[in-house]
């Protein structure tokens, strides 16, 4: 072992984990910043703010499955820990560093502190401080390690000094990595046998049998065998939001995203099954329509790598635990497609409801209406999205229109959305750009979610990360309206809009002025030229799209 800095530890395990960027606003581990420009090819996004730095770290993430790298300095820890609730909720494995408290000054009323460590507990699967210099290596190894493994999540390592100065003491220190926790997932584990056949015992007798499908199985990368198991049994499926990519929306099995922000047809379809699979879900609120569909009681299946989620919210018929790729193959393996035959009525109207849906919405996906409404652009983007692209979507009505109305159509796409924070989808997509630099980008936000981090414009120039964003551009939050007017018995009063109205604003204005290229549109038509300008670009582009203020999408059938 020989001598070496903290920083010099943390710059050659960062690198040797193959972090490539990092976010922050950089007043924190200094020295490691220079030790990262004179020994590593990471870069160094300086951003507007902290909380946008852990969504750009977390978009990293979810579009590589390698932790995202975030960081603050003391008095910015809890912007940063505020930035790490989503990707809580998702699953998403973020790795944030802050600086700490001195021992020597601690309860002194020094500058700027207070004790963080405890905001960032219910956000974290670890949380831990860092206060010898000769414990650098081993922590950042525990780092990644709880990061990735099991159901990855977010973790908190705060460093000594407001800035995290321990990164300039001394110690005796080998910068060992492994390699193996650099991505999800570090380990396959094989199902039990039993618990393997038993499932497929019960999906090969039902007649009504369907699979949910969750960010479980984008995590594990077993959108594939899914498609290949449901094919071979001639079974329907459902996908939660957050594994809407799980399954190709063209596909002529899917049916669409399940839950509160959702298709139709999806929620048809779960509620009419006679056997519910869930894969890789929490099957949590916003997945079940809070447990409205399917509803509790539901003969059901659960495979899931946490042996902790299976049977939370649904009593089991058969449990499987493992990670979602590998106990597919195994369903693969030992699946007969002869049983496939007396499920043919049942996945015939299966298909019939999803293509009701289509019947349905078409006049809206199709929709010449000015202003525009905001299903033309999931339309339009259905169609245009590159093969390869990487969607983002914020949450709120985004999440709602995109959800129930966008398909992806290969299995080369991925999608990615806010697990509940208005706002996240920008910034977001600025980290999965990062992270996937050959891959087009599209991100699609509300105006409110656009807001909360607009500076953003600004790194996304200054450092080329060349997204799409698309905004959908109201001059309002109006999915408030319909909670407004039940706040007030009915009808909300004409000054209730104060709530959720804004000043129109041009934001392809605003985007020219920070470096990047803004395009309004305000004719349906103009939506398809505007994309194919933007993905050809070489800056960031944001496409304003003037849409219909009275424009509010369906609600989840129940
Ligand atoms: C951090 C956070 N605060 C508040 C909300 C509640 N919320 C959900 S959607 C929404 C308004 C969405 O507005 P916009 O993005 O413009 O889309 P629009 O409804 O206009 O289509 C709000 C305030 C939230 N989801 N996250």
């Amino acid at each position: 072992m020989k001598k070496m800095t903290g920083a010099e530890v943390l710059a050659d395990m960062l690198a040797g984990y193959g972090v490539t960027h990092v976010f922050m606003v950089p007043a924190v581990l200094r020295r490691t910043f220079a030790e990262m420009e004179r020994r590593t090819a990471i870069r160094r996004i300086h951003t507007h703010g902290e909380k946008s730095a852990a969504y750009m770290a977390d978009g990293y993430a979810r579009a590589s499955g390698r932790p995202g790298l975030c960081m603050a300095q003391v008095v910015g820890a809890l912007n940063l820990a505020a930035g790490l609730r989503d990707a809580w909720l998702a699953r998403s494995p973020v790795i944030a560093f802050t600086g700490g408290r001195e021992p020597r000054t601690k309860f002194r009323q020094v500058y700027q502190e207070v004790d963080d460590v405890p905001a960032f507990e219910p956000v974290t699967k670890l949380n831990a401080t860092v206060d010898a210099v000769e414990r650098f290596p081993d922590m950042v190894r525990q780092a990644f390690r709880v990061a990735v493994s099991g159901a990855p999540g977010p973790v908190h390592l705060q460093f000594r000094g407001n800035e995290g100065q321990i990164d300039q003491e001394e110690a005796e220190m080998e910068p060992h990595c492994e390699p193996q926790f650099a991505r999800v997932p570090p380990f396959r584990p094989d199902p039990e046998r039993a618990s393997v056949m038993a499932a497929l015992k019960l999906l090969q007798e039902a007649e009504r049998p369907v699979f949910v499908a969750g960010g479980g199985v984008r995590a594990s990368g077993g959108g594939p065998e899914l498609v290949a198991l449901a094919e071979r049994l001639g079974i329907p499926v459902a996908t939660s939001l957050n594994g809407k990519d799980s399954i190709p929306g063209t596909h002529p099995l899917a049916v669409g995203v399940v839950g509160s922000y959702s298709r139709e047809s999806a929620n048809r379809v779960v509620a009419g099954a006679d056997l519910v699979c869930f894969i890789g879900t929490g099957t949590g609120g916003m997945t079940t329509h809070f447990w409205a569909v399917p509803k509790i009681g539901v003969r059901a299946i659960q495979i899931d790598i946490d042996p902790e989620a299976l049977g939370r919210n649904y009593p089991l018929q058969a449990a499987v635990l493992g990670d979602a790729k590998t106990v597919i193959k195994h369903l693969l393996e030992h699946a007969d497609p002869t049983t496939a035959a007396g499920r043919k009525p049942w996945l015939e109207s299966a298909r019939a409801s999803a293509r009701e849906w289509y019947e349905k919405y078409r006049p809206a996906l199709e929709s010449a209406a000015v202003p525009i409404r905001p299903e033309r652009i999931c339309g339009e983007l259905a169609r245009h999205v590159p093969e390869d692209a990487i969607v983002v979507v914020d949450t709120g009505h985004a999440g709602m229109w995109m959800g129930g109305m966008f398909d992806l159509r290969s299995a080369k796409q991925s999608y990615l959305r806010s697990a509940g924070h208005l706002g996240w989808a920008f910034p977001a997509g600025l980290g999965a750009k990062c992270a996937c630099p050959q891959r087009p980008v599209v991100t699609f936000t509300g105006d409110a979610g656009l807001w909360y981090h607009i500076g953003e414009i600004e790194t996304a120039a200054r450092w080329r990360i060349n997204t799409v964003t698309v905004v959908n551009n109201n001059a309002s939050g109006n999915q408030s309206k319909r909670g407004f007017d039940r706040a007030y018995g009915g009808q909300q009063t004409e000054q209730a809009r104060e709530l959720w109205a804004y000043t129109k604003v041009n934001f392809a204005r605003i985007a020219e002025e920070m470096g990047a290229v803004g395009i309004r549109v305000e004719r349906p038509d103009e939506i398809a030229p505007a994309l194919a300008r933007a993905l050809a670009a070489d800056r960031p582009v944001v496409i304003d799209v003037v849409t219909d203020i009275d424009a509010l999408a369906p609600t989840a059938v129940s």
